[in-house]
């Protein structure tokens, strides 16, 4: 580290923290929330950037992906969530297998590597429609990686399937899921969970079942709602459960950490996150995890500039061109929210640091414009989407 930052960390509040994370030893939940008190953002992003550069060094990763959100029908009801259909809200739609086939028809011209597919928990859907649903990425996407249902979606799916969660896992295995996004942890306390989404899985249930899809040879990654009714402490407390966690099976890829949006929620009073926050809640997510090889900054939720400046407070992953994002509408009006391919490596040259591009895995891939920009190349912009429907 610089030795100007490491003066000034060594003369601030946070000097003891400063020992430990050099010595590689683990933060105790009192360091968490002391880390969270603290308004010396730049000490707590010298430290973060100190851990992200031992496990990850110059590198920022990114994905050529594209996210599917295949219904918006949802019984669940949860205070946090505005992309539910509902009265004087988004129209409710469900995509056929069809209307994915030909979603994914439209960026044949990219070579994805994920298909990023997660939904509402729409009552009336069968069994046999999650596994048509894999086949049919699988069939017209052979070579993409599928990372698809929240841990929510597949105690659903279970039920439909009434088996145990073990077998249902290497059904869809079988049928072409290769991972499971983050989605749904939210805050992993009984009183969060109460109060915003009582309909949803406990704290419990969404452990277990991401540790049961890590013991069928399922990776998964994980991630936090922030910036809502959470408390300090609760922040932490979600943070350690997710490490202990990792120690029993180790099968989370990335933590990411999602700022929460208020627009079109019932919880529309709450004030948008801070950048300043924004940062706080990647390094401090870097700090506390140590068992997590990997932490995104979710360029869509918490915007490109602050996802590039990330880079240096503890994030080494920015996703990916994402081609449309029904979950929140933040940033763009429309549904069109996609970075092209040349973009991302821009951005991630722009920040100082390497542009790795990688599949789900965080294997690496090398193609001719993976980490420079070629002269007079598009990078894949994908045309304009459709409306979902
Ligand atoms: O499960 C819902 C969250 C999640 C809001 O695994 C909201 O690589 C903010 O999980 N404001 C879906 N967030 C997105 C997600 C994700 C995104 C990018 C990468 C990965 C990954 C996973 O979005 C939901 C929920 O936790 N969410 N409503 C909201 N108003």
């Amino acid at each position: 580290m610089n030795t100007i930052i490491t003066r000034y960390v060594q003369n601030g509040q946070l000097a003891d923290l400063y020992d430990k994370v050099m010595e590689g030893r683990r933060l105790s939940f009192e360091d968490g929330v002391r880390l969270w008190q603290s308004d010396d953002l730049t000490a707590i992003g010298a430290l973060a950037n100190i851990v992200r550069e031992n496990k990850n060094g110059n590198r920022t990763y990114y994905v050529r992906n594209q996210h599917i959100n295949y219904t918006n029908i949802c019984n669940k009801g949860c205070k946090f969530c505005s992309f539910y259909a509902q009265k004087n809200g988004p129209a409710p739609y469900t995509m056929s297998t069809d209307d994915v086939r030909v979603k994914l028809e439209r960026t044949r011209h990219i070579p994805l590597t994920e298909i990023h597919m997660v939904a509402g928990i729409h009552p009336k859907l069968p069994y046999s429609y999650y596994l048509d649903l894999l086949r049919t990425v699988k069939a017209t996407r052979p070579d993409a990686h599928i990372k698809a249902f929240t841990m929510v979606e597949l105690l659903q799916i279970q039920k439909l399937a009434d088996k145990p969660m073990e077998e249902v896992l290497l059904e869809l295995k079988a049928n072409g899921l290769d991972s499971l996004p983050g989605g749904g942890a939210e805050i992993l306390t009984d009183r969060v969970h109460d109060t915003l989404f009582p309909k949803k899985e406990t704290a419990t249930e969404w452990l277990h079942t991401a540790m049961t899809a890590h013991r069928v040879g399922l990776p998964t990654n994980a991630t936090m709602l922030y910036g809502h009714i959470e408390t300090i402490e609760e922040r932490v407390i979600h943070l350690i459960k997710l490490r202990e966690a990792q120690d029993e099976t180790g099968g989370f890829l990335t933590f990411i950490p999602l700022a929460f949006s208020s627009k079109g929620t019932k919880l529309e009073h709450i004030p948008s996150t801070t950048g300043a926050l924004d940062l706080k809640a990647i390094a401090i997510g870097r700090l506390m995890l140590d068992n997590f090889p990997h932490i995104k900054g979710f360029w869509m939720m918490i915007t490109p500039p602050v996802a590039q400046t990330a880079q240096w407070y503890g994030a080494d992953d920015i996703d990916g061109t994402i081609v449309e994002y029904e979950i929140t509408h933040e940033i763009s009006q429309d549904n069109s929210q996609q970075l092209s391919q040349r973009k991302l490596v821009e951005m991630i040259l722009e920040a100082g640091r390497e542009p790795v591009e990688r599949d789900p895995l965080y294997n690496v891939i090398e193609r001719e414009d993976s980490r420079t920009l070629l002269p007079h190349h598009e990078g894949n912009r994908i045309p304009l989407p459709m409306a979902a429907g």
